[in-house]
C-alpha cells in the first residue's frame, strides 16, 4: 500500500490518497464520517472541536459504495476555512490586507514541546505559522479517513477488527489486563474518556477538570487491540519487515506520541524469562499461547493471538499557563504564544492509533495475501490458514 496526506490545519481541506487496495472494499461517506466523528469525541478538547465539522468528499477510487482497485482519494473539508482564507491563501495576498489581520500576526514566540522552533530553524521561517499549520494534529483527520477504508478491507478479507481504549490519563489508570472487545466499542465511545472502567474514567475526568483549572494540559496512554489477526504477518527475516517495528513507527508517527510498547513492552524487561513469555499449549482450538504478554508478535511475526500495542502521548504543547520561551524577533525572554487549546486529546489519539494500526495491518495483509478483488484476497487468506502444516 502507498498512502499520503496533504493539507494544513487552517487550510481549505485535508486530502488523503491510498493506493494498492483491491476492488470490492465496502466504503461509504457515512462509514468515514462515523470514524471522523469518533475522533472528535473526548472530554478535554478545545472549542474548535465543537464548531468545526469534517466535510467528506470522495474524489476517486470508489463507486456505489465499493472500491474499484484504483487509488482512493478523500477530501476532508475544514468548515473553519472562510475565517482563514487570507492568512492561508495559496496565492499571494495584498500585504496591506494581511497587515490588518490580527489572525495573521507573526507567531514569533515558539511553544516548548511543539515543532515551532526547530521547524522555523530548519525551514528558514521567521515565524511559526507555516510550521504549526502542518505539525497540527488536525492532519490526523485525514489518516482516520484512510483508516476507515483500511479497516473495512481488513474486516472483509481477514475478519480483523480493531478496538482502542484509554488505559492511563496523567496519574489515573485503568485496571491492567482488561481488554475491550469489538462488542464494547459503543460503550467506549459513549464514555467521556473512552475508558471501560467507570472508576478509572471518573478519575481521568477529574484529572482533566483539575488541569483545566490550573491552565495546564495532560497526556496519557492508549492501547489498541486487533482481533482476528492471522499468524504470519510481517517477517523475522529483516528489520524493516518486522511487523512490530512497522507498528511502532506508525504509532510513533502520530503527533505528540513519545513512547510505544508492544504487549507488555517495558514491563517484560523487569521480569525473568520464566514470567516474560507466552507458553505454547494445545487446546481444543489447536496450538495456542497461554498468555498475551508478547502482544501477539514474536520475532516480528504475528502469532495469531490478540495483537496489542500501546502509545504514550505527551501533554499538549499549547499550555494555557504558557511556558518560558524566546521571542525570536527580539531575542527577549518571554512566554510562549497561546490562543486556545485542548486540555487533553488522549481519547482522540486512541482513534488515530486505531487508524495507524489499521493502515499498517492492511499493508501487511496486502503484502502477504495480495489479490485484486476482495474475493481473491479472502480466498488467499482462507487457503493459507487451511493449509497451515502446524496448527
Ligand atoms: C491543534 C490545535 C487545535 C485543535 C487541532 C489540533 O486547533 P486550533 O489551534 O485551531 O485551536 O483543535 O485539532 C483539530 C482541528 C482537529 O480536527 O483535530 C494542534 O495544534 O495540534
Amino acid at each position: 500500500l502507498r498512502w499520503l496526506t496533504a493539507g494544513e490545519s487552517h487550510g481549505p481541506a485535508l486530502v488523503a490518497t491510498l493506493e494498492g487496495l483491491p476492488a470490492g472494499v465496502p466504503i461509504t461517506t457515512e462509514m468515514v464520517a462515523d470514524h471522523l466523528a469518533r475522533r472528535r469525541l473526548g472530554y478535554g478538547r478545545g472549542a474548535r472541536m465543537k464548531f468545526e465539522r469534517d466535510e467528506i468528499t470522495f474524489l476517486g477510487g470508489v463507486r456505489h459504495g465499493l472500491t474499484m482497485g484504483s487509488p482512493v482519494a478523500i477530501m476532508v473539508g475544514n468548515t473553519e476555512w472562510p475565517k482563514w482564507e487570507q492568512v492561508m491563501s495559496a496565492d499571494p495576498v495584498d500585504p496591506a490586507v494581511l497587515a490588518d489581520s490580527a489572525r495573521n500576526a507573526p507567531l514569533t514566540r515558539p511553544r516548548p514541546g511543539h515543532a515551532d522552533l526547530a521547524g522555523m530553524q530548519k525551514y528558514g521561517f521567521a515565524e511559526a505559522r507555516p510550521v504549526l499549520e502542518r505539525a497540527s494534529a488536525r492532519e490526523t483527520a485525514a489518516r482516520v479517513a484512510l483508516g476507515a477504508v483500511a479497516r473495512s478491507y481488513l474486516k472483509e478479507t481477514a475478519g480483523i477488527e480493531i478496538v482502542s481504549h484509554v488505559v492511563e490519563l496523567a496519574a489515573a489508570k485503568a485496571p491492567y489486563g482488561v481488554y475491550p472487545t469489538p462488542g464494547d466499542v459503543a460503550k467506549l465511545d459513549a464514555d467521556p474518556v473512552r475508558c471501560l472502567d467507570a472508576d478509572a474514567s471518573a478519575a481521568m475526568v477529574a484529572e482533566i477538570d483539575q488541569a483545566h483549572k490550573d491552565g495546564d494540559t495532560l497526556g496519557g496512554v492508549v492501547e489498541v487491540l486487533a482481533y482476528g489477526v492471522p499468524v504470519g504477518l510481517g517477517s523475522h527475516v529483516h528489520w524493516d519487515r518486522r511487523l512490530d517495528a512497522r507498528l511502532a513507527a506508525a504509532l510513533m508517527g502520530i503527533q505528540a506520541i513519545k513512547g510505544v510498547e508492544v504487549g507488555d513492552g517495558f514491563g517484560l524487561a523487569r521480569v525473568p524469562g520464566s514470567r516474560a513469555h507466552d507458553e505454547i499449549v494445545t487446546t481444543d482450538e489447536g496450538i495456542r499461547r497461554s498468555s498475551g504478554r508478547s502482544g501477539g508478535t514474536e520475532g516480528g511475526l504475528t502469532t495469531g493471538e490478540l495483537l496489542r500495542v500501546r502509545a504514550a502521548m505527551k501533554p499538549i504543547a499549547t499550555v494555557p499557563h504558557a511556558l518560558a520561551t524566546v521571542d525570536v524577533a527580539t531575542g527577549e525572554a518571554t512566554r510562549a504564544h497561546h490562543q486556545r487549546s485542548d486540555v487533553c486529546a488522549v481519547p482522540a489519539a486512541g482513534i488515530v492509533a486505531e487508524a495507524m494500526v489499521a493502515l499498517t495491518l492492511a499493508d501487511a495483509v496486502a503484502e502477504k495475501f495480495g489479490g485484486d478483488s476482495v474475493a481473491e484476497t479472502s480466498r488467499n487468506v482462507r487457503s493459507f490458514l487451511d493449509h497451515l502444516q502446524i496448527r
